[in-house]
């Protein structure tokens, strides 16, 4: 197993990505710490298919401190960045990812599967997903995986129900410490970063349509409220919409933000979110992007059939002229607009999200054996010593409760 990567010159340039985000990912550098001393991850093969990103680099080096040897591919053909591609393969790391890889996508998979892996690692579940449909001789040496995104749970569950998963996964994507802060303050981030260096255009002032109002989407509609933007957001769920509603956003169906809106942004998860029917109704210069995992939320191939042309006006965006002469910009053929255009999340949330994904796998490896096939949440204490070693590297010293608070809480004898 070697690498295949875009150009292994670009190293030099990936080293110092990498060092950047180790600079502000301190929990997951002393976790890298202990791994260095304990080695428990000694012997152990791991294949993990996850944005390849500075972030995603630091995690490696930290399961390689850890003694684990790994190969590594991208979880989408446009958020890789070559140059940390090259730096991971030139510390010898079996990386199969390069950015615009999309007719090699599921090689590069396969390859990363000759590792014949004790562990999986996902973001979105193509992985597993593979070994389960097309490679089921490797799961005899699989222990256990882990899955870091929404999206991913979400199928790894719908496995586990029907009766076909064959390992145990710990669903990193629910711990605390990562969807509080990744899935909000991250995805709210990263998302206007990619829409700004895809646009540069002013948001104060225009119609942002959020559809979806999970953490994703209360996230970032938070952030477009910070930039000054008119914030409309959708959701099927009564509950969620009920909650944007009371947290000060315009709520409405799809149909009619469609007339309205300037910038559409899905983060539901869901299909087709934005579809023909939505977008022959948007305003002519109407933007378009997506922030889900996969590029299904908005209806590419109807806009590709009913466009009477197309062409590219700024890297990461593409004019769709209508038929009736109106034009839709979409932003990274619809896919995850601040991994495609921008660099994803920042390193500070992505070390608490990164941190559990390391934890788990030691933990599955102390499991080994244990565990059924079926998702599990990341164990609670790991949840809260990431949180400890968070606060910690941020300085903040919190309260403890008293023995008589203790009490008092376990107790019900005390009332007015
Ligand atoms: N910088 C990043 N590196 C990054 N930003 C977001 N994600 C990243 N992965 C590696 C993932 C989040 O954890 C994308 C996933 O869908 C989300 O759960």
């Amino acid at each position: 197993m070697d690498y295949k990567v875009k150009d292994i010159k670009l190293a030099d340039e990936g080293d110092r990505l990498i060092e950047w985000a180790e600079q502000h990912m301190p929990v997951l550098m002393s976790i890298r710490r202990d791994f260095e001393k304990s080695k428990p991850l000694r012997g152990v093969r791991i294949a993990a298919c996850l944005h390849v990103t500075k972030e995603t680099a630091v995690l490696i080096k930290t399961l390689k401190a850890g003694g684990a040897k790994i190969a590594l591919t991208g979880s989408n053909p446009l958020s890789t960045n070559d140059a940390v591609a090259a730096s991971l393969a030139k510390h010898g790391i079996h990386v199969f990812a390069w950015r615009e890889n999309h007719d090699k996508y599921y090689w590069c998979i396969e390859e990363a599967l000759k590792i014949k892996p004790h562990i999986t690692m996902d973001d979105g579940g193509d992985l597993i997903t593979t070994i389960h449909t097309k490679h089921t001789e490797l799961l005899k040496n699989v222990v256990g995986g882990t899955e870091e995104t929404t999206t991913g749970v979400h199928r790894q569950r719908a496995m586990e129900k029907n009766g076909i998963l064959k390992y145990p996964v710990v669903a990193v994507n629910d711990a605390m410490t990562k969807f509080l802060f990744d899935n909000r303050y991250g995805t709210g981030q990263s998302t206007i970063d990619g829409i700004l260096r895809a646009t540069s255009l002013l948001l104060a002032g225009k119609k942002f349509v959020v559809a979806g109002y999970g953490w994703c989407g209360r996230g970032l509609a938070m952030r477009a409220r910070g930039m000054g933007a008119h914030v409309i957001v959708t959701e099927v769920d009564e509950i969620r919409a009920l909650e944007a509603a009371m947290d000060g956003f315009e709520v409405m169906r799809m149909r009619d933000a469609a007339k309205i809106g300037d910038i559409f942004v899905t983060v539901t998860g869901d299909k087709h979110v934005i579809d023909g029917r939505v977008m022959e109704k948007m305003k002519d210069g109407a933007i378009v992007a997506n922030s889900g995992h996969f590029d299904n939320e908005i209806d590419v191939e109807w806009l590709e059939k009913n466009s009477k042309g197309k062409r590219e006006v700024r890297k990461s965006v593409v004019e769709y002229r209508l038929k009736d002469g109106r034009k839709i910009y979409l932003l990274a053929e619809g896919r995850l607009v601040n991994l495609a255009a921008a660099e994803g999340h920042s390193p500070e949330v992505m070390d608490m999200s990164f941190a559990n994904q390391a934890l788990s796998v030691k933990w599955l490896i102390e499991m080994k054996g244990k565990l059924e096939n079926k998702v599990y949440v990341v164990p609670d204490k790991i949840d809260r010593e990431i949180a400890r070693r968070k606060l910690k590297s941020m300085g903040i010293k919190i309260d403890r409760l008293t023995k008589e608070q203790k009490e008092y809480l376990r107790g019900w004898k005390e009332g007015t």
